[in-house]
């Protein structure tokens, strides 16, 4: 028994080593396969933090979004003045200014044509409209930095004018 277990042996040992043979040819086949898997895996892998990055960026400007509506313009101050408060603002391009109909309405915001950064269409930029009821509001955002002057129309002559400075 011992001996046909031997003998039965020797071909599956020749048998293992032909194998062994074959083997570096199948493995270059084979580690081509695996290198390849690897590749996917990180690019998918990859793809994921890409994924978490979108997904970072996208609750970063939700965030952005969220901050933004801190920058509120009133349109007419509280004592029912003609004004905009706060007159003179700072944001970041690309935030989300809110103007919201106080006192002393009706009111409108027209961007200085002369007064804003050289390129920016001013009529994509004003709310001409005047806004009747309070609370009514409106936003505006600005993407090109630099200073934007803007005025209300029905009381450019008492001085309701403002500016937003964009960085
Ligand atoms: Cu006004």
């Amino acid at each position: 028994m011992a001996s046909i277990a031997a003998a039965v042996s020797v071909p599956t040992f020749s048998g293992l080593k032909a194998e062994t043979k074959a083997a570096p040819a199948a493995k270059v086949a084979s580690s081509t396969v695996v290198r390849m898997a690897p590749v996917r895996a990180s690019a998918s892998s990859d793809a994921m933090k890409n994924v978490g990055k979108a997904l970072f960026a996208a609750s970063s400007s939700l965030l952005l979004a969220a901050s933004a509506n801190a920058a509120t313009v009133k349109m007419g101050g509280d004592d029912g003045a003609l004004g905009f408060y706060p007159s003179s603002l700072s944001v970041a391009a690309g935030e989300t200014i809110t103007f919201v109909n106080n006192k002393a309405f009706p009111h409108n915001v027209v961007f200085d044509e002369d007064a804003v950064p050289s390129g920016v269409k001013v009529d994509d930029l004003s709310h001409e409209d005047y806004l009747n009821a309070p609370g009514e509001s409106f936003n505006v955002t600005l993407k090109t930095p630099g200073t934007y002057e803007y005025y209300c129309e029905p009381h450019q002559g008492a001085g309701m004018k403002g500016s937003i400075t964009v960085s």
